[in-house]
């Protein structure tokens, strides 16, 4: 068969598995230590290259990062040619292929993947690559670019880049161009212009204010932010914190979008000043969170959750005054806070969904809708829109006379064109926010004072093998271990509002436990009997987490 051409002995074992470590392509991608990853990117570029193949040349992705997770680990996240997550059915040959204990195996496996979809050797592989800053991306970019050059892929590396960027320029490069140009200044300028275009219809600021304090996360968020400057000129005024790219051993450290989610607390790193605006970025800027702190100290999240509900009410708003026919839907998953989901059902009357954990299953639901918003909890999602809702907009804004009509189609038209449609994007989600928060006239207590959150809890402990665990119903049932979730109910039922589940983490070695009820002290202590009930039954290691 043809593969052997490419893939022969000179390629034997060139980053054999050391094989202690079973690896899975998880809730995105894979993830661990990054001294045991080399065979695993290795192996993914072939995987990739071959996916590009059996798309007839289209234009794939192969992303270097581990996101928020601490600096020394690293991880990979393939994309397809629309600048989606990997189809599902190839993660399964991803796990296979970085599980394989030889070259033989590896051959194996690539060798069925052909076969299968009778892939043509006459495709050329297109692959464009980045990385974010962790210090051992360099070294893990030599093995993928190894890889690549073995089935002569024609390959692009754009080197320190955001996990969203290189979704948008794989994109770009299969849509022709039409959705903009694979490069830096074509994304800044695409999302930007159009934010710009919007913040000059806004006469009256009221209570917003174009300062932002931005948190880094000492990463690739806060490289690129700088960068991102250039084009927004003083449309916002920004002052960057924890943005040393320089000492990798900072990334993700006290600081960014996930420890201010899961501690509920703000990021060491810049000073914190009642009533100002704070953004965090993650790892790899693909997740976005606001907070703020009161005169009284209390701090203030404005979660994922928050960025759904302001956006998807300020989209109905848009869709009702220009009398379309469009109808908006909002996916979230177990993890988004009770309120919320209440919030969207009850008053913007907004068609709401449940989906697992994974932007990718969040991406697909959203679809579904002429206008999806998804959100995670966590900061991390998007907005899509179908492309007859393109198509109808701007016809619309040719033929319409009216003005008030006409700017508020224009909105839509912004609104779509600052949106990273490809996956969640901290720099285009910021833009949309700010958008929306200026055309209110609103400040961060105004946001917060659409609804109240219920209060919650998010902890996490070490199990001997995560893999035991098998969960249900939108991850909020847990089958497996058998009884656990008999007692996770007991638990609950102690608790007014009360609502907790638990599931395997797919990009740490952890068990997620969240708990929300009437008061945080509940909240808190639901979350701790559960996490003792997980550590009892599934084998903790290590200690107990205490809240
Ligand atoms: C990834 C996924 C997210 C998910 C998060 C945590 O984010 O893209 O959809 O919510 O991991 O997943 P888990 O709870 O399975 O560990 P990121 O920003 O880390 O790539």
């Amino acid at each position: 068969m043809w593969l052997n051409k490419f893939y022969n002995d000179r390629n034997k074992d060139l980053y054999p598995n050391p094989g202690n470590i079973t690896f899975q392509y998880g809730t995105s991608g894979i993830r661990c230590k990054s001294d045991y990853l080399d065979h695993v990117v290795h192996r993914m570029s072939l995987l990739v290259a071959l996916r590009s193949m059996c798309l007839k040349s289209a234009r794939v992705g192969l992303m270097i990062t581990a996101s928020h997770n601490p600096q020394d680990d690293n991880g990979v996240k393939l994309i397809d040619p629309q600048g989606e997550m990997l189809e599902s059915t190839w993660e399964e040959y991803a796990t296979e292929l970085s599980n394989a204990l030889n070259n033989d195996n590896v051959c194996n496996i690539l060798s069925k993947i052909v076969l299968k979809y009778n892939i043509d050797s006459g495709y050329k592989p297109k692959v464009y690559v980045g990385r974010d800053t962790r210090n051992s991306g360099e070294r893990l970019l030599k093995a993928v670019i190894l890889g690549l050059k073995i089935f002569k892929s024609d390959y692009e590396d754009f080197g320190v880049i955001t996990t969203p960027m290189l979704h948008y320029f794989v994109r770009c490069y299969n849509t022709n161009g039409l959705y903009g140009q694979p490069n830096e200044n074509s994304y800044f300028t695409k999302l930007t212009n159009s934010f710009k275009k919007m913040r000059k219809m806004c006469s009256d600021y009221k209570n917003y204010s174009p300062i932002i304090e931005f948190d880094g996360a000492n990463g690739v968020g806060a490289l690129k932010l700088k960068d991102a400057m250039k084009y927004l000129d003083d449309s916002l005024i920004i002052n960057l914190h924890n943005n040393d790219v320089m000492n990798s051993r900072k990334l993700n450290l006290n600081c960014g979008a996930d420890y201010v989610k899961s501690n509920q607390c703000p990021p060491t790193g810049l000073s914190i000043i009642p009533n100002t605006k704070y953004v965090s970025v993650d790892g790899d800027a693909d997740r976005i969170i606001y907070f703020f702190i009161d005169e009284t100290n209390t701090f203030y999240l404005l979660d994922g959750d928050r960025i759904a509900t302001l956006v998807a009410g300020y989209l109905k708003e848009l869709i009702m005054a220009s009398g379309l026919n469009i109808n908006i839907g909002l996916v979230q998953t177990a993890y988004s806070n009770g309120n919320s989901t209440n919030y969207i059902s009850n008053e913007l009357k907004v068609p709401v969904a449940c989906v697992p954990t994974g932007v990718k299953y969040l991406h697909h639901t959203a679809k579904d809708y002429d206008i999806g918003v998804y959100f995670e909890a966590n900061g991390h999602g998007t907005l899509v829109f179908k492309e007859s809702v393109g198509i109808l907009i701007r016809e619309e804004l040719l033929k319409q006379k009216n003005e008030e009509k006409l700017l508020v189609l224009n909105k839509l038209k912004w609104i779509m064109d600052m949106t990273n449609e490809t996956v969640g994007d901290a720099y285009s989600d910021m833009l949309i926010v700010e958008t929306v928060l200026c055309d209110r006239g609103w400040n961060l207590k105004d946001w917060c004072n659409t609804y109240k959150d219920l209060p919650n809890r998010l902890t996490k402990v070490t199990v001997k093998d995560r893999s035991i665990f098998s969960i249900t119903n939108a991850e909020r049932i847990c089958i497996k271990p058998l009884g656990l979730q008999d007692k996770i109910n007991l638990a609950v039922a102690n608790y007014p509002m009360a609502r907790s589940f638990v599931r395997p983490s797919g990009t740490e070695d952890v068990v997620r436990i969240y708990a929300e009820a009437d008061t945080q002290a509940n909240a808190d202590r639901l979350a701790t009997e559960v996490a003792s009930i997980v550590y009892n039954i599934a084998g903790g290691v290590g200690e107990l987490p205490l809240l």
